[in-house]
């Protein structure tokens, strides 16, 4: 007999998701969008010390709308850098929470500023005071600066460590005001997190500020629904797309992941200009869950065997030998790569159907292996079981895709730099799949499914759960200090959107998996996805 995880049918129906429906298409909000831009263009124009700079940057990132002022915020960033952060005897002269902020919007934008800025800074932080909003700021702006560390960069090692226990054990402490902060960036670094889920939040918190910027605000809240409504239509194809593959009725053993899929591609992308990558991902990323389900719950390993064998061949008439819901599975997911390798073709005259092709047979052979341990009863080492699970998490089929989605058509730099995100590509896989079992393997394991990375830990090193779980969330923040060594390296316009996409991916899974199953569950993600996808904020 065959296995079932009795998935639930999706909460968001066809029906539901083709009647959405807003108003913020319109000219009239597009006008005002643009006034409310030029007054902001004046406001980076006019700022008057390295603080106020520095602080309206970051309250136009968190409030989600930075993308308006590339250009500016580098102009003003790079006038801050060479007076303020290029060298020591600049950076001197300044207080703590001056260099945090800075140092945290420097390395965000690739200028280079090393961990010596903050050498010595446990002079200042004893004689902080928990009771005061200035002190308990400066504490939290060298929080959110030490997560933009490298390997073996101890001081920021140490800032982080000392900054995460002083807000944990001083929470009772602070005013609510600033507490409702501290909790939050515990919870999650801003680095880490999901740019459109951040500005969802950020803009009550600022909204609630007494000394808040009108025009900020308004332009923040305009824009966010300006931007839903983009989103709604990429969701709206997307259901139709979905509905007309007919999966969800041939395939009554997967999960309808439809709405969950769009988010990951909301995730690596939520700008305008990259509607054909969401859209093209986010379709990725549905088949590619339901193909998860086949590997894992459905299939047989014969019919396995035959299935990842006529993904290798790539070849239509690999279809005859293949059972009537396999034949479903190949030519769905055959058709829509073709597709999305046409229209890169099509746009941007590289034909990279080869690339995106190995991906997929890559991913699918990551799958066989994991069923045969499954079949065999088979328990890998840990280690043994991340050289296979870094791959079967999807991670370098969607880096594969995204490389190609960028915004500058930088046809030839694309192929020449494929080495040299290898590393990313990894390490961004690493964060999702070790997200994705910490949040996932509970489920898995109790419908029956092969060891995750926590339970080969355990037995190899005969840890509990708690102690796995921890040892975990260290591999993520190691992970996460390579990848921004990679970030650090980007050094032209293409390379600096792709490696934002890959940080993305890894941000995406740990949003997706921070409270268990988001992606088989979205009910978990209910609340989040109303206010991302269904209504616009007031
Ligand atoms: C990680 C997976 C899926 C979710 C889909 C998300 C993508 C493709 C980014 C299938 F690939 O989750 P699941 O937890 O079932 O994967 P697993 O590899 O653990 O079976
Ligand atoms: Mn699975
Ligand atoms: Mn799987
Ligand atoms: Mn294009
Ligand atoms: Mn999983």
């Amino acid at each position: 007999a065959r296995r079932s995880a009795n998935y639930a049918p999706s909460i968001y129906s066809f029906e539901y998701i083709q009647s959405l429906s807003t108003e913020y298409l319109g000219e009239d909000y597009k006008a005002r969008a643009n006034s409310l831009k030029d007054k902001v263009k004046m406001m980076l124009h006019e700022v008057e010390s390295p603080l106020s700079a520095l602080e309206l940057v970051d309250n136009l990132q968190r409030l989600g709308i930075s993308y308006h002022f590339d250009d500016e915020i580098r102009s003003l960033l790079e006038v801050v850098y060479d007076t303020y952060y290029k060298t020591q005897d600049k950076w001197n002269a300044m207080d703590l929470n001056l260099k945090a902020l800075g140092f945290r919007l420097m390395r965000q934008h690739g200028f280079h500023v090393p961990q010596e800025i903050f050498d010595n800074f446990k002079d200042i932080t004893e004689n902080l005071k928990p009771e005061s909003r200035e002190d308990v700021l400066v504490i939290l702006n060298l929080y959110e600066a030490s997560y933009h560390l490298f390997d073996n960069e101890s001081i920021l090692d140490d800032a982080l460590e000392f900054t995460t226990k002083y807000l944990k054990e001083n929470l009772e402490k602070m005013d609510e005001s600033i507490s409702t902060l501290a909790s939050h960036a515990l919870e999650l670094p801003l680095h880490w997190r999901l740019p459109r889920v951040e500005a969802q939040w950020f803009i009550d918190v600022y909204e609630k500020r007494s000394d808040n910027n009108p025009t900020l605000l308004e332009l923040a809240k305009l824009d966010y629904n300006m931007l839903q409504a983009v989103h709604i239509e990429d969701l709206k194809h997307q259901s139709m797309w979905w509905e007309n593959t007919k999966w969800v009725s041939k395939l009554s053993f997967i999960r309808d992941s439809l709405v969950p899929s769009f988010l990951w591609g909301l995730g690596f992308g939520y700008l305008p200009h990259y509607s054909t990558g969401r859209r093209a991902l986010a379709k990725i990323v549905t088949l590619t869950t339901a193909i998860d389900d086949v590997y894992d719950i459905y299939a047989t390993l014969d019919e396995l065997e035959k299935f990842t064998d006529a993904i290798d061949r790539w070849d239509i008439h690999a279809l005859e030998g293949l059972p009537d819901y396999m034949k479903i599975c190949f030519l769905g997911y055959y058709n829509t790569i073709n597709e999305i390798a046409y229209n890169t073709l099509a746009d941007t005259n590289i034909l990279n159907l080869t690339y995106l092709r190995k991906a997929l047979a890559d991913l699918c052979h990551a799958y066989l292996v994991e069923a045969r341990w499954y079949y065999s009863g088979y328990k890998p080492t840990f280690q043994e079981y991340m050289k296979t699970a870094s791959i079967s998490v999807a991670g370098p089929l969607i880096l594969a895709h995204l490389k190609f989605e960028t915004s500058v058509h930088a046809t030839s730099e694309v192929l020449e730099r494929m080495t040299e995100f290898e590393a990313i590509d990894r390490y961004s896989s690493i964060v999702l799949r070790l997200t994705d079992d910490l949040g996932t393997s509970t489920d898995e394991l109790a419908r029956g499914d092969i060891l995750k990375s926590i339970q080969c830990y355990m037995r190899d090193t005969g840890s509990n759960e708690e102690e796995a779980r921890n040892h975990m969330k260290e591999l993520i923040l190691d992970a996460w200090k390579k990848i921004n060594k990679e970030r650090a390296r980007a050094d032209t316009q293409f390379s600096r959107e792709y490696v934002e996409y890959a940080s993305n991916m890894a941000r995406t899974g740990q949003f997706m998996y921070r409270e268990g199953d988001g992606h088989a569950r979205p009910e978990i993600n209910k609340s989040h996805l109303s206010t991302l996808l269904f209504n616009p904020i007031q």
